[in-house]
């Protein structure tokens, strides 16, 4: 039992959650627990409190966590990702939108119980947009938080849903009650364009493409792009998604204007992507095998994001452009993660 504050990170075995947790835990003063039905790599175990094996939707576990500890913080991390939720779209709904539902009402009851406030962290996704056709894709450009939200995957409807969720946790839940119960949850969300790590590989997203190829040619092994090289969606580090991540939550609450916050780094095309990756790695065989149906969900993400209010609200400024991303980042880290 622990009752000083802790943050609880779900889904943290997975990229997201690798970063996260070497960050936070640079924080001697805050105990971390983590809860995911995988366990942590041993390097990450060591720099967490208590690592949970367990779904979020078990109540009884969630329980369990409420009268053990005082979480004031929440990373959830946990979901299916947008290629994996089209093949098994009840799962998703169930892991990506109650598993997320029980996360809320777990953090409104923390907050209840212990009468603080419970800053809330969402990564939500480019897929909460929806582009009609690759036209209008091209012409409109950068979008803004309030416009396309029309999603056309299950991850995509699942991310914009709860959103909205949060938005209802943080200022309107139980409205009718006789006491004002809302405000116990601080929901802070962010629109992640594709992730790209350089010590871990995605799996069972639909941006996989970029990562995919550039490990694979460190790997030295052909990879076969399943987009068109013309593709252009948002990226970037996963350095700066988790500096980004930590920046919200530190962020005052009276200079959040809004509960979801575009971010992007750079937006190269599959192609623009693969000179970078054989300039590197000049053996690397890097093809084209196009997957229609994939491509139909990259293309009604957008071509960049307007991250603006971000930028005004909360300082975001991500570290690395393309150049940057490559040359000191991804090309190093990833050639000395191969090195045989
Ligand atoms: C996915 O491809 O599903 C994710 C995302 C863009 O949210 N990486």
């Amino acid at each position: 039992m622990l009752r000083t504050p802790v943050v609880l990170i779900t889904g943290a075995s997975g990229e997201i959650g690798h970063g996260l947790i070497t960050s936070l835990s640079a924080d001697r003063d805050r105990h971390i627990i983590t809860l995911d039905l995988k366990s942590l790599d041993p390097g990450l175990a060591k720099l967490v409190h208590e690592e949970i094996i367990g779904s979020i939707l078990d109540g009884n576990l969630l329980e369990r966590i409420l009268s053990e500890y005082e979480v004031d913080m929440v990373f959830h991390l946990a979901a299916l990702l947008s290629t994996r939720s089209e093949f098994t779209p009840m799962t998703a709904h169930q892991v990506n939108v109650e598993g997320t539902m029980n996360v809320l009402e777990f953090a409104q009851k923390q907050g209840e119980s212990h009468g603080r406030r419970v800053t809330f962290l969402y990564p939500s996704s480019i897929a909460a947009y929806g582009l009609p056709d690759v036209d209008t894709k091209a012409r409109v450009g950068k979008v803004t938080e309030n416009e396309w939200t029309k999603p056309t995957t299950m991850y995509g409807c699942n991310k914009l849903y709860c959103e909205h969720m949060g938005r209802y946790y943080a200022k309107r839940y139980k409205q009718l009650a006789a006491e004002p119960l809302a405000g116990k949850v601080d929901f802070r969300s962010l629109r992640f364009p594709g992730l790209i790590s350089a010590v871990t590989v995605p799996s069972g997203g639909t941006s996989d493409y970029a990562p995919e190829m550039i490990h694979a040619a460190a790997e030295g092994k052909p990879y076969a792009c399943f987009v068109r090289p013309d593709t252009r969606i948002p990226f970037m580090t996963m350095p700066d998604g988790v500096d980004a991540l930590l920046r919200l939550a530190a962020a005052p609450k009276a200079s959040l204007n809004h509960t979801v916050y575009n971010v992007g780094a750079f937006n190269p095309s599959a192609e623009e992507i693969r000179q970078i990756v054989l300039r590197a790695f000049p053996g690397a065989q890097i093809t084209y095998k196009v997957d229609e149906k994939r491509q139909g969900i990259v293309d009604a993400w957008p071509a960049d994001v307007d991250d603006s209010a971000a930028r005004n609200d909360w300082g975001y400024a991500p570290r690395y452009d393309l150049e940057r991303a490559f040359s000191e980042y991804l090309i190093p880290m990833i050639r000395e993660r191969y090195r045989t």
